[in-house]
């Protein structure tokens, strides 16, 4: 077949159809055309020979039934229409190999950016999304009302079984919801997971009488997924109810099937998105990490990382349409995608947070995000416990839309927070 067989502006996308939208940068050689439908021709049904001895009538046929057209290019982007056919739908991984596959090679092509992907209705009833989602983690702590707070015990690595847990202790005692592990904490010689797991399920326990709240924590299964498999079932048999899943690191077929084992336990799956400034950064090759939201929402993650404006690169118009694509039923942005009955995720804001950030975040983005703030508790001038009562004291002040320096008057944790973190701006 002839590239420009798969370019054809007259194509009206069938509702059965995936479509994608690439940001397409063509070598000095080729135009958008020529570019985009070599896209089109290598992740589906094409290849650099044109004549195949193998394309009988038959052949010809199905291949016409199948294959990728390009039917929309403007301002260097193209839409390409994907039939329903060319997916095993049950393969997650499988439609990566296509969409996100060899293309990203081409010499015809000095970049290309996946930018979005709409999913007809086979995938979203075959992946049902999260089992959780916004309603259900609310629902396990009982809070309607204001986000959701989580803390790692920082250093990320570093501190042994006894020393987490009393991190833990005092982060819980100070209002703290979720203590998380770290994303590159797993099990190390002196930190060893299944011991950390059984602790800290009694510290937690301890916490919890003591302070009348609900709490909860997030063990790091990230691992080989025979392993994952032995860390998700001792996760379940102390009665935990959330995982934590570095969701890139681990793999789209570890990930697709952790989240069914998880969701036969009655488990929720925190997402970290570790890995992906390796390809979400660059605006002109990789894919947008609304790509990977989506992913993310239609296999069934409860919860994602969406940026924080914080220390890493993480445009306020980038966490916005995450967001969005998180927890609206019909997301507009973009290629749109109407979620049918797919819960909402939760959005997690990270990444350099203190209680000084915390307001602007809660202005644009309301109550329904998780707010992770490690540093900027465990670094608290005046400890752990004080750094926990500043971050819920600044989320008291922004929810009743009271100045952080006016609410800090009478109360001593925030005010020492901001006085620290005042001059924390990252550039
Ligand atoms: C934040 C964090 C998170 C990042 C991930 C860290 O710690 O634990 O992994 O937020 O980035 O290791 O840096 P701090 P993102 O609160 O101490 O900054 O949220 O953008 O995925
Ligand atoms: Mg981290």
């Amino acid at each position: 077949m002839k590239y420009l067989e798969f370019f054809d502006l007259s194509y009206k996308p069938k509702r059965s159809d995936l479509i994608c939208l690439y940001k397409v940068l063509p070598s000095k050689e080729f135009n958008i055309k020529e570019a985009s439908a070599r896209v089109a021709s290598e992740s589906s049904v094409g290849t650099w020979a044109e004549e195949l001895k193998t394309e009988t009538k038959d052949v010809k046929k199905r291949l016409n039934r199948i294959m990728a057209r390009v039917f929309y290019v403007e301002d260097g982007y193209a839409k390409i229409a994907y039939p329903i056919d060319l997916w095993e739908v049950e393969n997650f991984p499988q439609l990566l190999s296509g969409i996100c596959g060899n293309i990203f090679g081409m010499k015809a092509l000095k970049g290309l950016r996946l930018e979005d992907v709409k999913f007809p209705k086979k995938f979203l009833k075959f992946y049902k999304g999260c089992k959780f989602g916004i309603k259900g983690i609310r629902k396990i702590f009982g809070i309607y009302d204001r986000p959701l707070t989580a803390t790692v015990p920082k250093p990320k690595i570093g501190l042994n079984v006894n020393q987490f847990c009393d991190a833990a202790y005092k982060i819980w005692k100070g209002g703290i919801d979720f203590v998380k592990w770290d994303e590159n904490l797993t099990s190390l010689n002196f930190v060893k997971f299944y011991k950390l797991v059984e602790k800290i399920h009694k510290v937690k326990n301890k916490v919890e009488k003591e302070v009348k709240e609900n709490k909860q924590f997030l063990p790091n299964v990230t691992s080989n997924f025979k392993e994952m498999e032995k860390r998700v079932k001792f996760v379940y048999d102390i009665g935990n109810k959330f995982v934590m899943v570095d969701f890139l690191t681990i793999g789209f077929s570890s990930f697709q099937s952790i989240v069914e084992i998880c969701k036969d336990y009655d488990l929720a799956v925190y997402c970290h998105r570790a890995f992906h400034s390796t390809f979400t950064r660059n605006k002109d090759h990789g894919i947008s990490m609304l790509c990977l939201a989506k992913f993310v929402r239609l296999i069934g993650g409860d919860t994602l990382h969406v940026g924080g404006m914080g220390k890493l690169v993480s445009p306020k118009e980038e966490i916005y349409v995450l967001a969005n694509c998180l927890r609206k039923k019909i997301f507009k942005q973009f290629l749109g995608q109407d979620w049918l009955k797919l819960k909402p995720t939760f959005p997690v804001c990270s990444g350099g947070l203190h209680p000084g950030i915390i307001p602007r975040l809660i202005k644009f983005l309301g109550k329904d995000i998780i707010l992770q703030v490690g540093g900027g508790v465990v670094g608290h001038p005046k400890g752990i416990e004080a750094g926990a009562k500043a971050v819920r004291q600044a989320i008291e002040a922004s929810l009743k839309g009271v100045d952080l320096e006016e609410y800090s008057k009478n109360k001593l944790e925030l005010s020492e927070a901001l006085k620290e973190w005042k001059k924390k701006t990252f550039v």
